[in-house]
């Protein structure tokens, strides 16, 4: 299926549907042959993007496989909301492996299919920052080395959320969590921590990265459906809100991860064998403010001083990924 961009136009409205394209370009969710992986009656807070993020990822892997897809599943969020045993929202064949070992279980689930003959048959492994960033790094790393036959997906809402919002490394400097410094003139995450995991999973030379959000979905479908066509270990982390941790409004969720894109702090793109080979342009630059000033997490830079060192510093890491991908280049 080529990648077709969202056109509005079409619709008259903020739909992703496409409705007026041919049925074999429409997007995942507005058919009727989508899988509804994660079905409802889920325990997800309002407004969660993890499990807005996990539905369209995984009914785009099912159909562009056929329905042939098993998924293994961190702890975290994800996991505890979805399948509180006995109960279970997915709709598909899935594991609950530890919270630090869902890619080395994967890679075992992939070798078992294998074995079994049953090549068609794929293997995704998905969970959440601190399950993926931290915990589950080196048999993340383990896994892009062997280059197993596995889709990772990193559902990154910035923190540890399933346990009350603790800090990992891919939490955002100044970001306030329930591990970072809580008062004193700087509050929050401090500079110079954290991983970029996208840019790591780069250096081992796998076939495929990306970077997705739930503020371009018809982009993330596309993402995952071009990672299920290829072969080895392939990596798709998706910018996932959450506005428990966050402290942002439920109704927000698309808009806060829009303004994450648009205004250069999580930049979209795709690296194929280790080079990057497309980037989402930004369409209408927006500064930080506009970002953080909608989440409670970042509220002590708005107080009565304003922080503007800080800010300026988050704004630097903008302009550095716009200029790092060309982001205002097309
Ligand atoms: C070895 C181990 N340590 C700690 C925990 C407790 N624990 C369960 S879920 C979780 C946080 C998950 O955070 P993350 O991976 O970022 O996913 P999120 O809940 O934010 O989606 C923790 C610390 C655990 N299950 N196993
Ligand atoms: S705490 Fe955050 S990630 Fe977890 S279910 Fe609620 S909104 Fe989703």
């Amino acid at each position: 299926m080529p990648f077709q961009p969202v056109k509005y136009y079409q619709t008259g409205t903020f739909t992703v549907g496409n409705r007026l394209l041919p049925p074999d370009l429409r997007t995942v969710q507005s058919t009727q042959r989508r899988n509804n992986s994660l079905n409802s009656g889920h325990r997800a807070c309002q407004g969660c993007g993890e499990a807005l993020g996990a539905r369209y990822a995984i009914d785009a892997a099912m159909q562009a496989t056929g329905n042939q897809v098993m998924a293994v599943n961190a702890t975290g969020c994800l996991e505890v909301f979805s399948t509180p045993y006995p109960e279970t929202s997915w709709q598909i064949p899935w594991l609950h492996s530890l919270f630090g070992n869902a890619a080395a279980v994967a890679s075992g689930v992939a070798a078992a299919m294998r074995v079994k003959g049953k090549r068609g048959v794929k293997v995704i492994a998905q969970g959440g920052d601190g399950g993926t960033t931290d915990i589950g790094f080196g048999c993340l790393s383990g896994m892009f080395e062997r280059n197993d036959d596995v889709l990772y997906i990193c559902y990154d809402n910035e923190a540890y959320m399933n346990t009350g919002v603790q800090r990992s490394s891919a939490t955002p400097p100044t970001a306030r969590t329930a591990t970072t410094p809580a008062v004193g003139a700087r509050p929050g995450n401090v500079f110079g921590t954290g991983k970029n995991v996208p840019r790591i999973a780069m250096a081992h030379r796998i076939p495929y990265v990306a970077t997705a959000s739930v503020s371009n979905l018809r982009d993330l479908e596309a993402k995952i459906t071009h990672a299920m066509s290829l072969h080895g270990a392939r990596y798709v982390h998706i910018l996932v809100p959450c506005p428990l941790g966050w402290g942002s409004a439920p109704e927000d969720t698309i808009k806060v991860a829009r303004l994450a894109v648009e205004s250069g702090l999580f930049p979209l793109f795709e690296a194929h064998d280790g080079c990057v080979t497309s980037r989402t342009p930004i369409r209408e630059r927006v500064p930080v403010t506009e970002y953080l000033k909608l989440q409670k997490r970042f509220a002590h830079l708005f107080g009565k001083a304003r922080d503007e060192e800080r800010i300026a510093r988050i704004q630097a890491m903008a302009d550095a990924n716009i200029a790092e991908y060309g982001l205002l280049e097309g």
